[in-house]
């Protein structure tokens, strides 16, 4: 057997049965190796971003790592944005990087380049270059054991061309599930105490705390003790819709979470990090917990966070306690010409049960959770790093995983370019993703950060920057280029009509909205005024605001 034989057999014995590839010189035996192992599904992307995108998208739905295969540092580094965006969401990836035979590195060839100090920004746990056959099965059972964690990780696997073509490689066992620990019983008390109090409290939900299982312990615990809930900005995947527990979910704009944030006096947080601005802006602050509240955090991502919550519950009597559930609603189909909240309110008015929506639809989504919050149950997967381009391929990772399920990838314009090859991988897997296109020709949010860092000048060559109008790009002959049905829909009668056929239909489709920017003329302008004066509001009349402007 050769290296990269016993590789894959390693993966394949440990769950790794998919691998999102773009391969090139160095990967050959690898590649070649993918015929001796037909448990290993490998899938051809375009682009790197689409791979890593992909492999992210699989493992927050199938619970376990899928592996990519990137050639050398010039493909880890078109893979890394959305590495990055799999690292913010703890998501497990095994990353195999192909790189030249060890013995030919000396001699600095054209695509020779320092591996792993690119891999180590968005694998800081775990690097390795395997330095022999025999070594590389122990290596990558490493590899997938790092990934794993919790909490998940990318790890990333260097595989020099001569260790994956040498002889004398051996398949290496699966390593043994890690078993988490439950937070300490001090700290269980110290949070039950906190909650106990009859203090303005909240538990801030992330990571897999957002999953079914851990959001009834935590909605019991608020049915017991009255203290809310919230969800990080950017969950990696959130269950949610009619028979779930609903919890509200910070605002990307650090005006209104801190909105949402006032006068709490106890946070507790349960695989999340404490609530921080995204940017720094002149004059505001960074770190958005009020003065004086306590932070209490009951289980960091290494620890089980459902049983943690669930011993909370016990501690405070809650077990037995009945959360209320979100009730089945929704909104009427729209009519007439489109705008973006109608396209939210059709997606809503359609949505299919079980559905997985993959949401990078930026401005124009927000109103997207307030409508779809008593739609049928679903699972969201949201943009985990801000690195954008990460929608589309985390659709077609969900898809490969969840063949059954229907895919809903919500795409804004500007966002859907970086990684449009997506849709190629999409038409010929066969992926049933309904793709919705919200093209406003703009990259709309940078308007308002524009306005909000309090930049001078911002005349007609800044705004040309962030305007997408002229080509008007057009997603239909893009997604027809690469094989993927598509139609551009005028009315909401046509889009929920264009929905639902899509989702009926086997295999991709792509749905194109041209529509205008929520943030435009008066309303972009008066933005960073209404968001500076929020904190001088009295607080009822602050959460009027916010829930007016992000439902
Ligand atoms: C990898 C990466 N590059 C650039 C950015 C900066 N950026 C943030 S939002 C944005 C434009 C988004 O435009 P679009 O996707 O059309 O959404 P809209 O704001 O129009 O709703 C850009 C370029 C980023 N977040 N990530
Ligand atoms: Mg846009």
């Amino acid at each position: 057997m050769n290296g990269a034989q016993a590789l894959i057999r390693t993966l394949v014995d440990a769950g790794v049965t998919r691998c999102f590839t773009n391969p090139g010189t160095s990967e050959m035996h690898f590649v070649a190796a993918l015929d001796t192992v037909p448990e290993m599904r490998a899938v051809l992307a375009l682009f790197e971003g689409v791979a890593t995108g992909a492999a992210d998208g699989y493992a927050r739905m199938a619970e376990r790592p899928a592996a990519t295969l990137l050639h050398l540092g010039s493909g880890l580094g078109n893979g890394l944005a959305n590495l990055h965006n799999a690292r913010k969401g703890k998501v497990p990836i095994v990353n195999i990087v192909g790189d030249h035979a060890t013995y030919h590195t000396r001699y600095d060839a054209q695509l020779q380049s320092d591996i792993e100090t690119v891999a180590r920004n968005v694998s800081p746990g775990w690097v390795r270059t395997s330095q022999s056959p025999q070594a590389l099965a122990r290596d990558a059972a490493e590899a997938i054991a790092a990934a794993q964690g919790p909490p998940g990780q990318v790890a990333t696997l260097i595989l020099p061309a001569d260790v994956s073509w040498g002889e004398g490689a051996e398949p290496a066992p699966p390593p043994p599930p890690a078993v988490p620990p439950v937070a300490a019983d001090e700290v269980i008390a110290a949070a039950a105490q906190a909650l106990r109090a009859g203090r303005r409290t909240a538990i801030l939900l992330g990571g897999r705390a957002l999953r079914e299982p851990a959001l009834l312990a935590a909605s019991r615990i608020a049915a017991a003790t009255g203290t809310k809930l919230l969800a990080e900005v950017f969950p990696t995947r959130l269950e949610r819709g009619a028979g779930l527990p609903e919890v509200e979910r910070l605002a990307y704009l650090a005006e209104l979470a801190s909105v949402q944030l006032a006068g709490l006096e106890h946070l507790v947080l349960v695989d999340a990090k404490a609530p921080v601005s995204f940017f720094a802006y002149p004059g505001k602050k960074s770190y958005l917990v009020p003065e004086g509240c306590e932070v209490h955090e009951l289980a960091s991502p290494a620890q089980d966070a459902l049983a943690s919550l669930e011993a909370l519950a016990d501690a405070l009597g809650a077990a037995g306690a009945r959360p209320p559930l979100r009730d089945a609603e929704r909104p009427a189909r729209p009519t007439g010409s489109l705008d973006a909240d109608k396209v939210c309110q059709a997606i809503a008015a359609v949505l299919p049960e079980g559905a997985i929506v993959s949401d990078e639809s930026q401005t124009s989504g927000v109103t997207l959770p307030a409508s779809t919050a008593g739609a049928p149950r679903h699972d969201l997967l949201a943009l985990t790093g801000g690195a954008i381009g990460q929608g589309l391929p985390v659709a077609v990772g969900a898809a490969v995983a969840c063949p059954d399920r229907p895919v809903i990838a919500l795409e804004a314009d500007g966002s859907a370019m970086y990684t449009i090859q997506s849709l190629w991988t999409m038409a010929r897997e066969g992926l049933n993703v309904t793709a919705v296109l919200f093209n406003n020709r703009s990259y709309a949010i940078l308007n308002i950060e524009l306005e909000r860092v309090g930049a001078q000048g911002g005349g007609p060559r800044a705004r040309s920057q962030l305007d997408l109008a002229g080509p008007d790009l057009d997603f239909v002959a893009l997604a027809n280029g690469m094989g993927v049905p598509a139609v551009r829909v005028e009315t909401g009668e046509e889009l929920t009509r264009e929905l639902e056929r899509a989702v009926s239909e086997p295999g991709p489709h792509l749905i194109e909205a041209v529509i205008p920017s929520v943030y435009s003329g008066l309303r972009l302008r008066a933005m960073p005024y209404a968001l500076r004066a929020l904190g001088a509001l009295p607080a009822p009349v602050a959460r009027a605001v916010k829930r007016r402007v992000y439902p």
